[in-house]
């Protein structure tokens, strides 16, 4: 399966990236992830194959290269709205990784762990979809404190609109492009992930419109369903 278009989860280590992309595709939380190992998930939307790339723990011990967002058609900036300095990192440090990114780049903005600020998130949006590991009432807390709220996100995302020299009327309204999730209890992670590839998808006719080259040939690997995890360790 060759990907038609790439979509990237960039935040600090320990923000919850690794988790959302587990809670999306492999329907599960734990505890534990490891990053380290992982790279990207292959994911049929429609018509299309997206690769949606993990950090594979680098963020934490080399950094990430210019590489990382090398063609993106979607850069997923995640925070975690319990830490001040996850958010004011997306600005500092990730979002000049996103250079290399496609022109038409879509930018969505991530508050994940709100499972411990918000008690409407103990709950996944629609019932039935997931299955929670333990009964929520034992496995949250809300005495974490609100650090970064939807404002932030909001303001952030109109200075990358500035920084990618973007028209604000052309891009997708901010309101839209803010999230608040939690891998923990899937709350809003299926509407995330959704929302985004149902917009990359005109990124994608545009790239191939204006010939961008691929950025990995996937060739080699053999899909047996319609997502899969490839190791490029
Ligand atoms: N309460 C809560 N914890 C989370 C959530 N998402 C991730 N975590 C925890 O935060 C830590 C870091 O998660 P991980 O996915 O490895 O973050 P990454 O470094 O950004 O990939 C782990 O201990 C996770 O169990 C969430 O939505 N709610
Ligand atoms: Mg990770």
């Amino acid at each position: 399966m060759k990907p038609d278009g790439k979509v990237v989860l960039l935040g600090d280590v320990n923000v919850g990236k690794t988790s959302l992309l587990h809670r999306y595709m492999e329907r599960r939380f734990q505890d534990t992830v490891s990053t380290v190992g992982g790279a990207f998930y292959l994911k049929q939307w429609g018509a299309h194959n997206l690769s949606v790339w993990d950090t594979a723990g680098r963020e934490q011990f080399h950094g990430l290269g210019s590489m990382y967002c090398r063609g993106a058609a979607a850069v997923i900036l995640t925070y975690d709205i319990t830490n001040f300095q996850s958010m004011v990192e997306l600005e500092d440090r990730f979002l000049a990784l996103t250079d290399t990114a496609s022109t038409d780049c879509l930018f969505a903005i991530v508050g994940n762990k709100v499972d411990l600020t918000d008690a409407h998130a103990f709950l996944p949006e629609t019932e039935g979809r997931y299955q929670c590991e333990k009964p929520l009432s034992t496995s949250v807390s809300t005495n974490v404190k609100k650090q970064v709220h939807m404002d932030d996100a909001i303001a952030l995302y109109r200075k990358i609109l500035k920084y990618r020299m973007m028209d604000e009327k052309n891009a997708p309204a901010a309101e839209k492009m803010c999230f608040e999730t939690s891998a923990k209890t899937g709350y809003k992670v299926d509407y995330l992930f959704e929302t985004v590839f149902d917009m990359v998808i005109p990124v994608i006719l545009q790239q191939k419109h204006e010939g961008m080259p691929q950025t990995v040939d996937l060739n080699n690997y053999k899909t047996t369903k319609d997502t899969q995890f490839v190791c490029c360790r």
